[in-house]
Formats: structure tokens, C-alpha cells, sequence
């Protein structure tokens, strides 16, 4: 097992990899910008580094800074978190090729999966079930694209293969529209990705975002951990996800989690990853995959009683899974609320000094957060300050924890979005279940038609 883990990241999810660190005997670095020099990871790292100054192209993006980060402190592995370098391939090959392991994929499997198109020819051929669309890369040629869209059927979705997570889409309602739709995509798909390949598929209008759980080790055994609906997000920001999914019923979700197993195992997949779906019409279609561990992987580990983390590391260590898939029997429901440094309703970050500051507990509570009294929260970085996990034998008694424990929070000195989890967690429609991806827009459109 390795002695010593670098960090290469910062906030809620570096605590979060440092504390399983520390549970399992590792030493851990952590780095940090000059902006970081006061978080709590980094007054509990066993050392720690200062890699550069806020802006993070300076610091946590700064592979040569993280690198020689992990030589000076003779670190073993290093472990990505999520965002920054987390689905980097030529990160992981460049930690790789330092000497040092990489905790995630192999280098050419997060490449593989980071092109949406070859991801999705991957899937196809393990029988995951996809979005109908074009049958790999749009041609070059407008009336080429004008048929396969025709066959499609309208409306349509233009996607980047080199995007996710919502960059470089496009959706086209009709035929006049097409061309116009086709250049715009290219051309910033070539800017913001440095490829300018696109596929369409057949657009979804109301569709509910739910996606599975993977976790493989270097011998082909691969799991599937259950699902987590993540419908309740806002301009691709999830907001509050849950497990499992309300209403997924067990054989849809064993036949979905071992066709995704089967990928895995056809991939040569290593370590932990999501699949990604939309949900319409009782049916389920593959988006596309994520080769990191993700923020709301508390709740999996909630109801599977597996820590996430601890796994990552045993995987890319070598070991061999000690978890069959009959030993995956998800028991009771989570729910994931994101506690974001904004505006509830207008979304403007809010970052500045927490005057006070008071974390909710109780049974079945947890909060992954690092701030803390009289932390600064800084400008530089997205505005998640924590995660509040509630959990509960069944959904209602995971809300009304949820509901309690957010009652309880006190987070002074800064905006944050609980009022809006408070109204969420009373609103008829997400107590219902099953909204989907527009739900949480509709609900704020209405919000401010009202005043
Ligand atoms: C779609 C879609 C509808 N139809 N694909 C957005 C981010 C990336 N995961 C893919 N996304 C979508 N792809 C088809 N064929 C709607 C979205 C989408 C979305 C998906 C999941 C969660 C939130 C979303 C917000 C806007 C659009």
C-alpha cells in the first residue's frame, strides 16, 4: 500500500480524500495556492506544498508545479479529486511517466471516454443502451448532415465530441436551422476543445438525469455500485442528487448496472466511474461517461455502506476488489444537498469572511465541508463550501432529516443557497419524486414571475 498520497486539489473533496487517507494509515500531501494557505486539508496534511498564486492555471492546474510537488515529497501516488486535472489524460500520463501512480483510469481510457464519440461507439458495442443519433462523427458534408438528421428525426442535438457536462451543444428544432446550428458548434467545438468533430442525437425534451455507479480493479472485476438521480441541477450545476433513483424498479436497475459492468470489463476499464443516462418513457439512454470519482458520491457511499475513496486507492494499488456484486445490496435513501457560497435565486457568488458558522449532525447527517469559522472563502474558485448527506430507511425520513439539518446550519458572513434547498425540500413536485432536468428552471421562472 502506498506510504505517502499528494492531493491535487483543494476544498471539500480534498478533505474528503485525506481524511480515507488517513483512516487507512497513508501519509498525505497537500497542495495548496497562496489563496489555500489557511485551509484546514492543509493544517492536517502531513505536508504540505504551496504550488502557485490563486488563479488555478497558476496552481491546480499547473502539472509541472503539482509534479514536482510529488518529488520533493517523495510522494507514492496522486489522487485528482474531481474537475481541475481529475479526467486530464495527458496529466495522468505525464504523473505516470514521472514515476508516480495515478489514482483514476489508465491515461488512454480517460482519452477514450473524454471523445464522446468513441465513448459512445464503446457503449454500443457493449449492448448500453444510447440516444439514437448519427452513427459516429458528422461528415463534413451539409447535405450528408441534412439526411442523417432527417433520419433522426427533428428536434436534434448537436454535440462537440471533444465537450460534456453540458459545453458545446446545440439543439436544432428545424431543417433551416441546421447548417447555421452546424457551423456555430464546429467552430467553438475547434475553440473551446481543439477538436472540431460533432454527433447529433435525437433531443430529449423532458428527461431525468440518472446515472450508475462503477467500480473496477486491475483484474476485470467490475461492479456496479446502484444509481443516483441528479435531475435537480440549473445551468448544468447540480443543486440536490439522490439514491436511488425514485420508482427505478430493481430489474431495470440490475440490467442497466451489468451492461455498464460489462463496458467496464470490455474497456479494460480501472478504478471508479459514472455512466451517464437520461431517463424518458420508461426507457434509459447513455450520454456519457465520467472517469472521475464525483461530487455526490457520498450518497452511494450512503446507501452501499462502501467508502468510494478507500476503494480508489486499494484499486490503484493493485488489490483486488474484496466486494462481490451480491454484496451490493443498497439499503434505505440519501439525499445530497450542495451548499454553495451564492445567491439562492439570482446564483451571484458570495465570497468573503464566514462570521459564524455552525455544521448540523444527528442521526444518519453528514457534512463534507472544510470551512469553518472565521474561514475566508476566496473568489478564485467554483462556490461549493460543502455538502450536507442526509440518510434515511426511506425517502421521507431522509427529507425531514435533510430538512432539520439545514433548519440547524448556520453559515454567517457570506450568501448561501439553503434557502433555496428549504424551499426545494418543501415543494410538492421534488416531494413527489421524479422530477426531471427542467424542474428546479420551471420552479425559479415561476419564483421570479411571482417577485
Ligand atoms: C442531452 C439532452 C437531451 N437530449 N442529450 C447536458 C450535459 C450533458 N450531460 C448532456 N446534456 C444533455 N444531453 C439529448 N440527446 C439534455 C441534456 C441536458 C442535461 C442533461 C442532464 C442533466 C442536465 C441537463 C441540462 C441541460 C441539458
Amino acid at each position: 500500500m502506498f506510504e505517502k498520497i499528494l492531493i491535487a486539489n483543494r476544498g471539500e473533496i480534498a478533505l474528503r480524500i485525506q481524511r480515507a487517507c488517513r483512516e487507512m494509515g497513508i501519509k498525505t500531501v497537500a497542495v495548496h495556492s497562496e489563496a489555500d494557505a489557511e485551509a484546514k486539508y492543509v493544517k492536517l496534511a502531513d505536508e504540505s506544498v504551496c504550488i502557485g498564486p490563486a488563479p488555478s492555471t497558476l496552481s491546480y492546474l499547473n502539472i509541472p508545479a503539482i509534479i514536482s510537488a510529488a518529488e520533493v515529497t517523495d510522494s507514492a501516488a496522486i489522487h485528482p479529486g474531481y474537475g481541475f486535472l481529475a479526467e486530464n489524460a495527458d496529466f495522468a500520463e505525464r504523473v505516470e511517466k514521472s514515476g508516480f501512480v495515478f489514482i483514476g483510469p489508465r491515461p488512454e481510457t480517460i482519452r477514450l471516454m473524454g471523445d464522446k464519440v468513441n465513448a459512445k461507439n464503446a457503449m454500443r458495442e457493449a449492448k448500453v443502451p444510447c440516444v439514437p443519433g448519427s452513427d459516429g462523427a458528422l461528415p463534413e458534408s451539409p447535405e450528408e448532415i441534412k439526411e442523417i438528421v432527417r433520419a433522426i428525426g427533428y428536434p436534434v442535438i448537436i454535440k462537440a465530441s471533444g465537450g460534456g457536462g453540458g459545453r458545446g451543444m446545440r439543439v436544432v428544432h428545424t431543417e433551416a436551422a441546421l447548417s447555421n446550428a452546424v457551423i456555430m458548434t464546429r467552430n467553438e467545438a475547434q475553440a473551446a476543445f481543439g477538436n472540431p468533430m460533432l454527433y447529433a442525437e435525437k433531443f430529449m425534451e423532458n428527461p431525468r438525469h440518472i446515472e450508475f455507479q462503477v467500480l473496477v480493479d486491475e483484474h476485470k472485476n467490475a461492479i456496479y455500485l446502484g444509481e443516483r438521480d441528479c435531475s435537480v441541477q440549473r445551468r448544468n450545476q447540480k443543486i440536490i442528487e439522490e439514491a436511488p433513483a425514485p420508482d427505478l424498479h430493481p430489474r431495470t436497475r440490475d440490467k442497466i448496472g451489468s451492461r455498464c459492468a460489462d463496458a467496464c470489463r470490455r474497456i479494460g476499464y480501472r478504478g471508479v466511474g459514472t455512466f451517464e443516462f437520461l431517463y424518458e418513457n420508461k426507457e434509459y439512454y447513455f450520454i456519457e461517461m465520467n472517469t472521475r470519482l464525483q461530487v455526490e458520491h457520498p450518497i452511494t457511499e450512503a446507501v452501499t455502506g462502501i467508502d468510494l475513496v478507500q476503494q480508489q486507492i486499494r484499486v490503484a494499488a493493485g488489490e483486488k476488489l474484496s466486494i462481490r456484486q451480491k454484496d451490493v445490496v443498497p439499503k434505505g435513501h440519501a439525499i445530497e444537498c450542495r451548499i454553495n457560497a451564492e445567491d439562492p435565486y439570482n446564483l451571484i457568488p458570495s465570497a468573503g469572511r464566514i462570521t459564524r458558522y455552525h455544521a448540523p449532525g444527528g442521526p444518519g447527517i453528514r457534512v463534507d465541508s472544510h470551512v469553518y469559522h472565521n474561514y475566508t472563502v476566496p473568489p478564485h474558485y467554483d462556490s461549493l463550501i460543502g455538502k450536507v448527506i442526509a440518510f434515511g430507511d426511506n425517502r421521507d425520513k431522509a427529507i425531514a432529516r435533510m430538512r432539520i439539518a439545514l433548519s440547524e446550519m448556520v453559515v454567517e458572513g457570506i450568501n448561501t443557497n439553503i434557502p433555496l434547498h428549504l424551499d426545494l425540500l418543501h415543494d410538492g413536485a421534488f416531494l413527489r419524486g421524479g422530477a426531471t432536468i427542467h424542474y428546479l428552471e420551471q420552479l425559479l421562472a415561476q419564483h421570479k414571475k411571482q417577485g
